[in-house]
């Protein structure tokens, strides 16, 4: 359900200004905004783990598993049920209130989506928030997902749609806005984001944001990846963001969509603790959290661990989960 108090219309100007505030003025007014909406001193946290790997048949410029790229990634099939729940578990056991699974698909099949309706179902009873990336979806593939008690489907916009065009060519931005509408209609919570140091300008990031925010309702999630640079991919020594401009785009996150969880996604790996910190003062409050993300390296959980010790931050618990959950059952 859309929420009246929540803004739909940025202009590219206003986004821009936004940006253009001097640094403390801009965590400021993103630290304000973040205090009237959530407990600043907590952060969701959610494991990943890639269910399908590898020998895609998209070229997502960034992407280790593209078929169409040369990278050192070993192929392997959809897992058993039993191994996602042994994974599942383990996340649960080290604090994770939400798994999400990802599966290197361009689409999933309606055969392939049985089994993993069948992972969504156990992973729920494990107590567990689940979520899925899958790639494309139909209308009736997304009711099944939801009548099966799906929480969350990821599926980003990646970039803005002028700069979309370098990074990937067998799928379109107004095809994965089509995916966000029949996720949205059947009534799933909706995650959705973006990857930063890919060399688009600043604009593109403004415009994804705007993007993002503009849309009927505003992603219930919001992941800002920062670009995990994977040999023998395309984007493989793109020039790195300016770990400042980086912090600047979670502040405007937070401030065009004040009631999402913004997620300080892929790239932790390459961020100082510091960085992360003030990630965390612009308005990010949730991580993925684990070892690994999909088939790169994530930081230990141990040190994750004593990092937000050491912020004072603690891990949201299942119970006091606050995210506006629409729908599942
Ligand atoms: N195949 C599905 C799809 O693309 O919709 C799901 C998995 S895909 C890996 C999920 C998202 O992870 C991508 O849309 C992208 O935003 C992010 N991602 C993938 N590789 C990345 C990388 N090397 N660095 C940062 N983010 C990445
Ligand atoms: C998202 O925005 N980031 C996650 C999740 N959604 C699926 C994936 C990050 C992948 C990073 C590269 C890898 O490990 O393959
Ligand atoms: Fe395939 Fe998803 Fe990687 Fe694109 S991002 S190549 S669709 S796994």
């Amino acid at each position: 359900m859309p929420d009246a108090n929540l803004r739909h219309d940025w202009s590219l100007t206003e986004i821009e200004e936004l940006f253009a505030l001097s640094f403390n003025d801009l965590l400021y007014r993103a630290q304000t905004v973040h205090r009237e909406h959530f407990d600043p001193n907590q952060i969701q946290v959610s494991t990943l783990l890639s269910i399908k790997t590898g020998a895609c048949p998209e070229d997502c410029g960034y992407c280790s598993q593209s078929a169409k790229h040369h990278t050192d990634l070993e192929r392997e099939k959809l897992l058993p049920l039993d191994e996602v729940l042994v994974a599942a578990q383990q996340a649960k056991n080290k604090g994770a209130t939400r798994f999400c699974m990802g599966a290197a698909w361009r689409n999933p099949t309606d055969k392939n989506l049985d089994k993993v309706i069948d992972m969504v179902v156990a992973v729920r009873g494990l107590g567990l928030q689940t979520c899925v990336t899958l790639g494309m979806l139909n209308k009736p593939q997304a009711q099944r997902l939801r009548d099966a008690g799906l929480d969350y489907y990821n599926h980003n916009l990646d970039t803005s749609p002028e700069f979309y065009g370098n990074v990937i060519g067998t799928r379109t931005f107004d095809d994965r806005l089509e995916t966000l509408q029949h996720v949205r209609d059947a009534g799933i919570n909706v995650c959705s984001g973006g990857i930063l140091g890919m060399g688009e300008k600043p604009r593109d990031r403004a415009r994804l944001l705007q993007e993002l925010a503009n849309m009927p309702a505003h992603p219930e999630s919001v992941p800002i990846n920062l670009l995990v640079q994977v040999e023998g991919t395309p984007l493989y020594g793109a020039d790195k963001l300016d770990p400042l401009e980086f912090v600047r785009t979670i502040a405007v996150t937070r401030l065009l969509m004040p009631k999402s969880y913004v997620r300080l996604s892929a790239g932790r790996t390459e961020m100082s603790d510091e960085l992360q910190a003030l990630c965390f003062m612009a308005g990010a409050n949730s991580m993925f959290y684990g070892e690994r993300l999909l088939t790169t390296d994530n930081p230990e959980a141990d040190r994750d661990q004593q990092l937000l010790d050491r912020l004072g931050i603690h891990m949201e618990s299942s119970g006091d989960d606050h995210s506006p959950v629409c729908c599942a059952a």
